[in-house]
């Protein structure tokens, strides 16, 4: 399964709380880039620069780190992949990947919230943790990506018939149960 949804549209928050209730391993590419930031790693080092300006890291890195993670065998039946993909690019290189291991995506969620909802969540985070991403030029970056990249790879998961979209505005218990239900149907 996998959740995509512009920046502050709550993948991360909603990817936690998913992954308890259906017991299923979530993946985020931010966090595994953050913790990476926060040891000071090779990779750390060469994403921070990226991720500081609110650029994409380089589809190269991300993909290879996406194939090792998904090598790991604490997968068990499945996975919920948080923020990727995010390119066209990194599309091909998910099917690639799940083509050799015999898997296939049962279910693309798209959390949806309009961007001034978004910059605002965003301030409100920036305040609380001082996330080094979180103002308000780098934020609107971020969005601008979004919408010309990542909104292609949402129209071809929609094409494949295994797109659902799930409104992200409301209370995090409300948007839960959205989703909850979007997977159960
Ligand atoms: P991410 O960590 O994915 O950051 P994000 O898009 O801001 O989402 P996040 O999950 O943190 O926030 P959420 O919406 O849950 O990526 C960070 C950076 O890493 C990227 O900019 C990029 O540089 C790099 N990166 C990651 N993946 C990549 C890839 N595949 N390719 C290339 N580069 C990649 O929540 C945001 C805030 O909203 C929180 O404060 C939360 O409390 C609040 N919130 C959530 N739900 C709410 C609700 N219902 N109501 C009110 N507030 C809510």
């Amino acid at each position: 399964m996998l959740f995509i949804g512009p920046p502050g549209s709550g993948k991360g928050t909603q990817a936690e709380r998913i992954s308890e209730r259906l017991d299923v391993v979530a993946i985020s590419t931010g966090d595994i880039f953050r913790a990476n930031v926060k040891g000071e790693t090779a990779l750390g080092v060469e994403a921070k620069k990226y991720m500081d300006a609110g650029d994409f890291v380089p589809d190269s890195v991300t993909n290879k780190m996406v194939r090792d993670r998904l090598s790991e065998d604490d997968l068990g039946t499945g996975f919920l992949l948080d923020g990727y993909p995010r390119t066209i690019a990194q599309v091909d290189h998910l099917d690639e990947i799940l083509a050799t291991g015999e898997e296939k995506l049962d279910l693309v969620l798209q959390l949806t919230a309009d961007d001034e909802e978004l910059v605002h969540r965003l301030l409100g985070r920036a305040k609380e943790t001082g996330r080094s991403d979180d103002n308000e030029a780098v934020i609107r970056h971020r969005l601008d990506l979004y919408h010309e990249q990542t909104e292609a790879v949402v129209a071809k998961y929609a094409e494949r018939g295994i797109l659902t979209q799930v409104d992200g505005i409301g209370a995090v218990d409300e948007v839960a149960g959205r989703l909850i239900a979007a997977i159960e149907a």
